[in-house]
């Protein structure tokens, strides 16, 4: 049976903004106080990752171990100053293309969701403009599994009422790719075609695509 896409879902952090940025500058503050140094380059393993999976990966990097009570009171600070660079954010920092390619979809009334793992989401989404903007809301607040698990694209489905084998997700980190599949769903990478091969298709970013011709995609 063919599978066409009748619905979308964003993942945020390097699809719809580049919140990885503040991500690092919050992270590297607190490897610093921790005495270490902590590289872009090593942020990168953070794309897409939990706060608490991103903060073990880090202690990891500095070869340093932390009781429990200290790892969250390490977490709540960093999200502390995490929180103050998006509370500088605007309706500027929308990646290229963003605004044009969700007014398109609506235009072909084409429900979409937001599908991230960040606690933080519906502030990020205040902060740029998009609060309105979903016909649902999924963030690290509502589900206990993270990604590669499929948990926060399936309920993006079910909450808009489209069969998941009709959505396509938009994802820029390869944990989010491999949970749109295991959701049975058309999974569309952003950003590096060698790092996220597995995906159905891969694009630069949403500036690049219209809604005509992933209409056409089927499977
Ligand atoms: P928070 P996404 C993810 O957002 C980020 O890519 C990742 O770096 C971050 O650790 C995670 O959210 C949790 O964020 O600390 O704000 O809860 O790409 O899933 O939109
Ligand atoms: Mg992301």
């Amino acid at each position: 049976m063919e599978h066409t896409i009748r619905a979308c879902i964003f993942d945020l952090d390097g699809v719809i903004v580049d919140t990885a940025k503040y991500h690092f500058l919050a992270w590297r503050r607190l490897a610093s106080e921790l005495g270490f140094s902590f590289t872009e380059q090593d942020n990168e393993r953070l794309k897409g990752v939990s706060r608490v999976r991103s903060l073990e990966i880090l202690l990891e990097i500095g070869g340093v171990s932390l009781s429990p009570e200290e790892m969250e009171r390490a977490a709540a600070r960093k999200n502390q100053w995490y929180v103050e660079y998006i509370d500088e954010m605007d309706h500027s920092e929308l990646l290229p293309g963003a605004e044009r390619f969700l007014d398109e979809l609506r235009a072909n009334q084409i429900p979409f969701a937001l599908g991230s793992a960040s606690k933080n989401a519906v502030r990020i989404l205040r902060r740029i403009g998009l609060e309105d903007a979903f016909d649902a809301v999924i963030d690290g607040t509502k589900v206990s599994k993270a990604k590669p698990d499929p948990e926060v694209f399936l309920l993006g489905a079910s909450e808009m009422d489209v069969p998941p084998e009709n959505c396509a997700v938009f994802e820029d980190a390869e944990a989010g790719i491999e949970a749109g599949l295991r959701a049975g769903m058309f999974t569309i990478g952003v950003g590096d075609a060698t790092i996220l091969n597995k995906a159905h298709w891969v694009i630069p970013g949403l500036a690049s695509i219209s809604w005509s011709e992933l209409a056409q995609k089927t499977r």
